[in-house]
C-alpha cells in the first residue's frame, strides 16, 4: 500500500487494542457503509471493545478483500457537490463460514461477544412465501439434522447458543438489519421455530436469555465496480480492495430491547426507540417500494441507473403517486414522521447522479422484496377501499420481469416463477400469483378490478418490450 492522502480521515481510537464484541453475518457493502460506520464512530466517541468480526456464509470475496488489509477499508460519501473519504477501523476481520465453521461457532460462544447482527438480505432468512421457515430448503434441512457443519444462520446461531448455555454464559442480542417488515420479531419467530424443532431446551433458554430488537436501516450503497476502486485509489493514494461508496444520508432506528451491553450508537446518530414499526413501514413502503418500482419500470424503459429512471418524466409521476398517494396512506399519520418531507427527501436522494446505483441491483430477489414493499400496502389500501394504480403498474412490471423473457432474473425463486409463467401463460399468471389460491394470496389477493388492471398493464408493457 502507498501512503494515505492527508484529507482521508483516520479512525479516532486505537484500533488494534479493541476486542471483538459483535459477530456480523453478511459483511457486504451495505454493512460496511452503515453499522460498521456507527460502530467506528461509537469507539471514536469513547466506547471500547466493539470491533466487528464479519462472517460470510458463502463467498470468500470480502474476506479476500479485507483480511489482507487487517479489516481496514475506505468509506467514501459522494454527492454532486461533495466527496468525503475516511478510513473505518471497526471491522476486525472476516471468516468464510464454509472454510472455518468452527471459528464462527467459537466467535459466537466467546464471552466477549454480546451482539450478533445480520445483513444477509431477505433471502438469507430462508422463508417460504408465507414467511415461515423453509424446512424443505436443503441447507436448513441439513442443519436441522446435524449432518455436517452448519450452513445457515439458524444452524450457526443454534450451535453458538448451545455452547453459551453449556458454559453458563449470558445470552446474545440478535440484531437483524435487513429490509424485512418487523425484522426483529420475525427473526425471533424463525429462530424459535428452528430451536423448538431441533432442541426444545435451547428454545427455552433462547426465550429467556436472548433478545431480537427490530431495526430500520437506511443508506443507499451501490455495489462496487473496478472503476469505482480505481477512482478511490486516485483519490486516496491507496489500492483498497474493500472500499465502499455511499450517499451522505444515513439513518438507523433501533428498538430498545437488548439482552446485554451494546455500543452507545445513539451518541453517534442512531435513534434508540421503543417502537420501530412506524419508521420501518415508512421506509419499506416509500423508499424501497419506490426503488423497486424504479427498477422494473426503469429497466423496461431502457434505463440502467436510479438517477436516470427518476429523471424520466413518464416514471416520475408514477413514483410520486406510489409514495404520496398510495404508500403514505397506509402509514400512521400520528407517527411524528413528516411523510411529505420524507417523499421530497427520497426524490432528491434518488436523483444523486454521482452514486451510479444500478437498477439491476435493486431488481434482484424481487420475490423476497415485493411482499413488504408493495403487497402489504396494497392489502391495507384495498381494505380501506382505496385504489393503487401506481403500485399496480409497478407490480405488473415485476410480473413481466419474472417471465425471464425481458432480461436475466436473479432471484432464489427464478425457476419456480418462470415455471408459473410457462404453466399459466400471460392470461393466467396474475391469478397464479395473486388469485384466491395464488402463490402470494397470504399477503394480498387481487380484486377482479385489480386483476384486470394488472392484466392490461402486462399486455401493454409486453408489447412495448417486444417492440424494443
Ligand atoms: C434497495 C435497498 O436493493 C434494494 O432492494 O431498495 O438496498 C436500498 O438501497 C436500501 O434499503 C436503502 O436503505
Amino acid at each position: 500500500m502507498n501512503s494515505l492522502a492527508a484529507d482521508v480521515a483516520r479512525p479516532g481510537y486505537d484500533v488494534a487494542s479493541q476486542a471483538v464484541g459483535i459477530v456480523h453475518f453478511g459483511i457486504g457493502a451495505f454493512h460496511r457503509a452503515h453499522q460498521a460506520v456507527y460502530t467506528d464512530d461509537a469507539m471514536a466517541a469513547g466506547d471500547r471493545d466493539w470491533r466487528i468480526l464479519g462472517v460470510s456464509l458463502r463467498s470468500a470475496d470480502v474476506a479476500d478483500q479485507l483480511n489482507p488489509q487487517d479489516g481496514l477499508f475506505t468509506l467514501v460519501e459522494r454527492s454532486s457537490d461533495r466527496v468525503a473519504a475516511r478510513l473505518i477501523g471497526s471491522v476486525a476481520g472476516v471468516i468464510v463460514a464454509p472454510e472455518h465453521p468452527e471459528a464462527v461457532i467459537d466467535a459466537l460462544a466467546a464471552p466477549t461477544t454480546h451482539i450478533v447482527s445480520f445483513t444477509v438480505t431477505e433471502k438469507g432468512y430462508v422463508r417460504r412465501p408465507d414467511g415461515t421457515l423453509d424446512w424443505d430448503n436443503a441447507a436448513v434441512h441439513a442443519d436441522s439434522t446435524g449432518s455436517g457443519p452448519p450452513q445457515t444462520i439458524y444452524g450457526f446461531i443454534a450451535a453458538g447458543l448451545a455452547r453459551r448455555k453449556a458454559a453458563g454464559l449470558a445470552g446474545l442480542t440478535l440484531l437483524s438489519c435487513d429490509n424485512l417488515a418487523d425484522n426483529g420479531a420475525r427473526l425471533n419467530r424463525l429462530m424459535t421455530d428452528y430451536l423448538t424443532a431441533t432442541d426444545p431446551d435451547l428454545a427455552g433458554w433462547f426465550a429467556q436469555h436472548c433478545r431480537c430488537p427490530g431495526t430500520m436501516v437506511d443508506r443507499i450503497v451501490p455495489a462496487m465496480t473496478d472503476e469505482d476502486r480505481g477512482w478511490i485509489a486516485s483519490l486516496s493514494g491507496l489500492e483498497d480492495a474493500g472500499a465502499v461508496i455511499t450517499e451522505p444520508f444515513c439513518q438507523w432506528v433501533i428498538e430498545d430491547d437488548f439482552a446485554g451491553p451494546r455500543p452507545r450508537w445513539e451518541a453517534v446518530g442512531a435513534q434508540i426507540v421503543s417502537d420501530v414499526e412506524p419508521y420501518e413501514a415508512a421506509k419499506l413502503r416509500m423508499l424501497n417500494g419506490a426503488h423497486s418500482a424504479l427498477a422494473y419500470l426503469g429497466l423496461d424503459r431502457g434505463h440502467d441507473y436510479v438517477h436516470q429512471a427518476i429523471a424520466d418524466p413518464a416514471l416520475r409521476g408514477i413514483i410520486e403517486s406510489l409514495m404520496r398517494d398510495e404508500a403514505a396512506q397506509t402509514l400512521h399519520a400520528d407517527s411524528g414522521i413528516d411523510l411529505a418531507a420524507y417523499a421530497d427527501a427520497l426524490i432528491a436522494r434518488f436523483a444523486n447522479a454521482s452514486l451510479q446505483h444500478r437498477l439491476a441491483q435493486i431488481a434482484m430477489d424481487g420475490s423476497q422484496k415485493v411482499p413488504q414493499r408493495w403487497l402489504e400496502p396494497l392489502a391495507i389500501n384495498q381494505a380501506a377501499g382505496r385504489d393503487c394504480p401506481a403500485t399496480l403498474q409497478a407490480l405488473a412490471a415485476w410480473i413481466g420481469h419474472i417471465s425471464g423473457t425481458r432480461r436475466p432474473v436473479d432471484d432464489p425463486m427464478a425457476v419456480q416463477l418462470a415455471e408459473l409463467w410457462t404453466t399459466h401463460g400471460p392470461d393466467g399468471i396474475v391469478a397464479a400469483l395473486f388469485g384466491q389460491d395464488g402463490l402470494y394470496s397470504g399477503s394480498w389477493t387481487a380484486t377482479p378490478e385489480a386483476a384486470v388492471a394488472l392484466q392490461a398493464h402486462l399486455a401493454v408493457s409486453g408489447q412495448a418490450t417486444a417492440a424494443v
